[in-house]
């Protein structure tokens, strides 16, 4: 097994067919996140009764401080560094390199590099336990009913607290925080929807809703995603996707070429059908789409993934993060940019340029504060007071500044889905730091 969440009930999960992820058995709710630790048990235990008339003396026993062990509460609010103390948090799967490559796990060389790199690994395995045990939260209590601002609230509340940083402070969220805005993507919806504020979208039965979640410490972001259903009719399109995901993840390696890895991706996805209201439908790989590296605050690098072989002979790296995800959908394969935007990113190395529009200025100035080059929503400026910023906003994406990332969308009647892993392509191993037991 690969991780190790705190305290049993987080561990055990009972498969539900009918849903996306394998939900999480219910889990006892903790009013404060304390509970007697085992070596309590004999403070509590019943006294030798003193028998036979041998009046033994009960000897007063001073009353030691009573050690609390931290354990989570429902909705998930202890922070990860207190349930692992030490900086040591749970790694996430570790898959040995094959071939040629094999060497490297036991290569004194190798296995010296990635000991320099403990700060790193610490950072990407909070942020990935509190991935599992936000998202272990959400699976279990996003419900049909609610709208799509209760829950991508409710996620981020719990992701904030987890890490323990609320950035409602000026330079917070740069501590550690979300790595992007949380995507609730519904049906043809396929990536980079969240809910603005006034959002009146109401979660319902029959939607397959793609939830995106970015959890950052130190700029290292977790990028990792699944696919909820609550219509047992959708099975097969989440089970083609996670499979793509899964040989993604499973044929990624150093030095393997990227473009092949997106033949095995579609050979995948696109042995599967799916039957939805009397139609089958064959799963097609949204082929304009790829998986990313991903750089310390930036949810971007320069390499791609395609979901498709192409002839691209880029090769994947020793220390490279990538963030292996695939979108399968029912419909023709293809997505368009459409909708109102709400997620946006300072981008990388621009020029300073004078702005003479204040409300840019202001929007700006707010941005490279508490975001940096850190992918924010709108709803982000509202919970740091910033008011009227649009006009500036607009500007600032129209002078390249800002980059926008409009809703991406398949065509009307169409149903998507996505799963998402982030690895590490360590020098000795490769870490799928995001896998957790649900998916
Ligand atoms: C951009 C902005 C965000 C990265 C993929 C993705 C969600 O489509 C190179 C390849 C969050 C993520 C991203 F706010 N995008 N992963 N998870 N979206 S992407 C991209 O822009 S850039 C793919
Ligand atoms: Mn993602
Ligand atoms: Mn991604």
């Amino acid at each position: 097994m690969t991780t190790n969440p705190p305290g049993d009930e987080l561990k055990k999960r009972s498969v539900d067919a009918s849903n996306g992820v394998d939900t999480p058995a219910p889990t006892s709710t903790v009013a404060n996140g304390e509970v007697d630790s085992d070596d309590d048990a004999e403070e509590n235990a019943p006294e030798v009764a003193a028998s036979e008339g041998t009046a033994k003396k009960k000897k007063p026993r001073k009353k030691k401080p009573k050690k609390k062990k931290k354990v989570q509460t429902d909705p998930p609010s202890v922070p990860i560094s207190q349930l692992f103390p030490n900086n040591s948090y749970p790694k996430g799967e570790e898959v040995e390199y094959k071939d040629e490559n094999q060497y490297r796990t036991t290569n004194e060389e190798k296995r010296y590099l990635d000991n320099l790199n403990s700060d790193f690994l610490s950072d990407y395995r909070q942020a990935a336990e509190a991935h599992r045990q936000v998202r272990q939260w959400a699976q279990k209590s996003i419900k049909p009913g609610q709208t799509l601002l209760e829950i991508a609230n409710g996620i981020e509340d719990s992701a904030r607290r987890l890490v323990g940083h609320d950035g409602l402070t000026e330079g917070d969220s740069l501590i550690a925080g979300m790595g992007f805005p949380t995507g609730l993507n519904i049906d043809n919806i396929v990536a980079h929807y969240s809910p603005n504020a006034g959002c009146k979208t109401i979660l319902r039965q029959d939607n397959v809703l793609k939830v995106d979640i970015g959890i950052h410490v130190g700029g290292r972001i977790v990028d990792s995603a699944f696919t909820m259903a609550f219509n047992p009719m959708y099975n097969n399109l989440l089970a083609a996707v996670k499979d793509a995901t899964n040989t993604g993840v499973r044929e990624a390696g150093i030095d393997v070429r990227v473009g092949e890895l997106g033949g095995y991706i579609q050979e995948a996805m696109e042995s599967y059908e799916c039957e939805i209201n009397g139609t089958t439908y064959p799963i097609k790989a949204i082929r304009n789409l790829c998986g990313h590296t991903i750089l310390p605050y930036s949810i971007h690098g320069t390499k791609s993934v395609p979901f498709i072989k192409t002839n691209d002979m880029t090769k994947m790296e020793e220390g490279d993060v990538f963030a292996i995800e695939t979108f399968g959908s029912t419909g023709s394969g293809r997505y368009i940019e459409g909708g109102e935007v709400s997620h946006y990113a300072l981008r990388r190395d621009v020029a300073k340029t004078d702005l003479t529009l204040s409300s840019a200025r202001s929007v700006l100035g707010a941005v490279k504060k508490n975001f940096s080059t850190i992918p924010f929503c709108r709803r982000y400026l509202d919970r740091i007071g910033q008011e009227k910023y649009l006009l500036g906003l607009n500007h600032l994406v129209k002078a390249g500044i800002i980059e926008d990332y409009p809703p991406l969308n398949e065509k009307q009647g169409t149903y998507t889905a996505q799963f998402e892993h982030t690895i590490l392509l360590r020098p000795n191993v490769k870490e799928v730091i995001s896998r957790g037991d649900d998916f």
